[in-house]
């Protein structure tokens, strides 16, 4: 066979179905397919996997419509005994016949119920090469408690939190919130592991903590109660290095939030185009910040174990110290979303940045993460 060919994987059963779908629409439009040939498959909200119909090109999140995976007339099962990187479709009447061979896994989406990694094992059982972290590093990324473990064990300064995990919330919930009682407000309540900003809460005062922790637990039973930062929020996109090269990476970018509407940077604010969220890439910093917080960025790629691609997320105080927030190893990535931003202003386009993560994950021997 002379092209590639890639599975796209899109849809799924997380809270973030539709945002993954804008995605998919925006990498099958940038996508080379003179070098690939693509499959494009839709995973539904009830777990379901077919091959896309029709044409996702008016795909977008603006107000009012939000993209769905329809099943098609027959299912899709990717062979995972590793006999050979197969997919398989089923009809209706249950006749199965095989759709080839696939050689790479595009996976635009997160695990089932949003805790992520889960994919990614079924990749390494299936024998398929992947785009983007294995399964440590994308369980590690979905999960703000673990991560925050992982860095600062690898000497990055973190902001002050703590945990509530269900049990501990099970056992005696006042103990489990005056365990956060030295923490500064504001307080920002996070499930731990959940995508985009769903089931965040920001506490100014301690008689809300409990309904913001409840809020919270409706997403992830575990959750982390963080004291807020003060300072200005930088990110900076990481793309692997080639061949055994240190991670690449972007310029530095600030989130800029309009004043007014959003109370901090929220979902609308993130995924609808014309939203309040603005990036400046670059950030407004002196020259040795900026080659500062790269380098922090590429650590905190490593210290995770990530492959492929991050954002990593950082807090700069007005002392001029970073702390890290967050490293997302699936970052929103439409076009319009930070990470892409941020890899433009740097000088690699969309379709071309596209077409290098596809070459990491071909470069990569499965089996050897
Ligand atoms: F495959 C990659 F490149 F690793 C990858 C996977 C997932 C990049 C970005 C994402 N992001 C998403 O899937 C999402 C932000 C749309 C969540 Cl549903």
């Amino acid at each position: 066979r002379s092209k590639p060919r890639i599975a796209l994987l899109f849809g799924g059963r997380s809270s973030e179905h539709s945002v993954s779908c804008v995605t998919a629409a925006g990498v099958l439009h940038a996508i080379n397919r003179d070098k690939y040939d693509v499959v494009p498959i839709g995973i539904a909200r009830d777990g379901r996997w077919s091959l896309l119909e029709g044409d996702p090109e008016a795909w977008s999140l603006a107000s009012g419509s939000a993209p769905e995976v329809v099943v098609g007339p027959e299912t899709i099962r990717l062979a995972a005994d590793g006999a050979g990187r197969e997919l398989i479709a089923q009809r209706a009447d249950r006749s199965v016949h095989s759709l080839g061979e696939v050689d790479l896994v595009f996976p635009l989406l997160h695990g089932p119920f949003g805790e992520d990694g889960t994919l990614q094992g079924l990749l390494e059982l299936a024998d398929v090469p992947y785009v983007g972290s294995g399964v440590a590093a994308s369980a590690i990324g979905m999960d703000k408690h673990f991560m925050k473990v992982v860095f600062a064990a690898a000497g990055f300064r973190v902001g002050p939190y703590v945990v509530v995990t269900d049990k501990q919330w099970a056992r005696d919930e006042d103990a489990a919130l005056a365990s956060a009682g030295h923490l500064e407000y504001p307080l920002f309540v996070k499930p731990s592991r959940a995508g985009s900003s769903v089931g965040i809460t920001r506490v100014d005062v301690p008689d809300q903590l409990r309904d913001a922790v409840v809020a919270a637990r409706v997403h992830d039973p575990k959750v982390v109660i963080e004291q807020g930062i003060a300072g200005r929020e930088i990110e900076c996109a990481v793309l692997e290095g080639r061949g055994c090269g240190t991670p690449r990476t972007s310029l530095p970018g600030e989130v800029a939030v309009a004043e007014g509407d959003h109370a901090f940077y929220d979902f609308e604010a993130k995924y609808v185009e014309g939203g309040a969220a603005r990036l400046s890439c670059p950030a407004d910093l002196p020259g040795d910040a900026i080659a500062e917080v790269r380098r922090l960025a590429a650590e905190a790629f490593d210290a995770v174990g990530a492959e492929g691609l991050s954002r990593v997320d950082f807090f700069y105080t007005p002392a001029g110290e970073w702390i890290v927030n967050e490293i997302n190893t699936m970052p929103g990535f439409t076009p319009i979303s930070m990470y892409p931003q941020m890899w433009s202003a740097t000088g690699l386009d969309y379709p071309d940045l596209i077409d290098e993560l596809i070459w990491l994950a071909l470069d990569r021997r499965i089996g050897l993460r």
